[in-house]
């Protein structure tokens, strides 16, 4: 496994008032190849955008969001998600109930074919932290791991963020805490 993270400041200019934020980027690689009677399969995941919010206030529960892009030549399968910070870590996703959007396990996982990208973002797909039995809070980093059907299980050491995303150019407008459960 490769990783790199690298550190870059973000500045935004806001009705004449200037603020810099320090934006950490973190991207993480596996990589890993298996030939089965000559047929070559060659599974590559590139994570990132990873980050964990924080627990705010009382709330029991928080979120954790990466984005995923398989660079392999076969698919690949994120079946589970796990962190020692929490009693219950799930994949969930955000589904229509009539016309209220709610969150839902996603039990089968998140299936990524070669090529495709997929997003855990505030407000989308979430990995689901309930009762946390830690209170991550902003500066520190956290580690979440990710079950892959093919490539294993890959540990990202995720920065917390009161606002996770929300520098990093995706919209973190929609807060997972006011969403009903
Ligand atoms: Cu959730």
């Amino acid at each position: 496994m490769k990783k790199f993270a690298v550190a870059a400041v973000a500045c935004l200019s806001l009705a004449g008032m200037s603020a810099c934020e320090k934006v950490e980027k973190t991207t993480t690689r596996v990589e890993k190849s298996t030939d089965i009677n000559g047929v070559v399969k060659k599974s590559s995941l590139e994570m990132t955008n990873y980050a964990m919010r924080s627990a705010l206030g009382n709330n029991p529960n928080t979120a954790a969001y990466v984005t995923i892009t398989n660079k392999g030549n076969s698919e690949d399968q994120l079946i589970s998600a796990s962190c020692t910070c929490a009693a219950t870590t799930t994949l969930h996703t955000m589904k229509m109930n009539g016309s209220v959007m709610e969150m839902a396990e996603a039990k089968d996982g998140f299936v990524i074919k070669s090529g495709e990208t997929i997003t855990f973002v505030p407000g989308g797909n979430h990995i689901m932290l309930e009762n946390l039995t830690e209170r991550p809070q902003a500066g520190q980093t956290v580690d979440v791991t990710l079950a892959f059907k093919n490539a294993g299980p890959v540990t990202l050491h995720m920065p917390v963020s009161d606002t996770p995303l929300a520098k990093a150019g995706t919209s973190g407008a929609m807060d997972h805490g006011d969403m009903k459960m």
